[in-house]
């Protein structure tokens, strides 16, 4: 088995019987915010909880919440890529598995929104644009310094046919719970 298998190999091990555990990555454009967001979200870091073959951290953090009138505890495996990653760059080893994606922007960069659609490409070559996935735009406390407006969003959202768009503050936590909390619904019912 190859180093990165074996790495990947290592949270997979930790299930337990009926456990639910899903793998999100989370991509988009350099200094967007992806590691403040799961920083913001996750309250204890892994121990093992970066994978240096792949330049990955992966934070875990456990949700309860109620679906349908059922209350469910899920376990969100969050894989952030470390460094200044363009989408050309990505592993396999990323992808791999993965049950859903979060994908962003900054609300203050024009380049990193028109970027979303060189993202999108990405997915659609290793074929995971049927995963649930969020589009999130965040830094919306910069209001002053806002350049996208919502009417812009909901029309790439329609263009990449994406299910949910959320607007977030890593800074100020403003809907961060809501973003994870999304993505791990539209998973779940996604296999119902
Ligand atoms: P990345 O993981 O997508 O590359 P980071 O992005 O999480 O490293 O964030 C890049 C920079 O943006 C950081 O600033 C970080 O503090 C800032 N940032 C992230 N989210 C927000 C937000 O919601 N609001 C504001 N105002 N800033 C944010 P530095 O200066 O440390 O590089
Ligand atoms: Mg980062």
């Amino acid at each position: 088995m190859s180093k990165e298998n074996e790495d990947s190999e290592y949270y997979y091990q930790e299930r337990e019987p009926g456990e639910i555990i899903y793998k999100v990555i989370v991509i988009g454009d350099p200094a967007i915010g992806k590691t403040s967001l799961i920083r913001k979200f996750v309250k204890k870091q892994f121990e093992k909880d970066y994978l240096p073959t792949v330049g990955v951290s992966i934070s875990k953090e456990t949700i309860e919440m109620e679906i349908n009138g059922r209350k469910v505890t899920i376990n969100l495996l969050l894989w952030d890529l470390a460094g200044q990653p363009q989408f050309y760059l990505l592993h396999k080893v990323y992808y791999n598995g993965a049950n859903g994606v979060i994908l962003g922007f900054d609300l203050t960069r024009t380049h990193t929104y028109s970027n979303l659609k060189n993202w999108h490409k990405e997915l659609i070559k290793d074929q995971l644009t049927d995963l649930p996935m969020v589009l999130v735009g965040n830094k919306s406390d910069l209001k002053d310094e806002r350049k996208i407006s919502v009417a812009h969003v909901e029309h790439m959202k329609e263009l990449l046919n994406i299910q949910d768009y959320i607007e977030t503050s890593a800074l100020t936590g403003q809907n961060v719970g809501t973003l994870f909390k999304t993505i791990a619904r539209l998973i779940y019912e996604s296999k119902l």
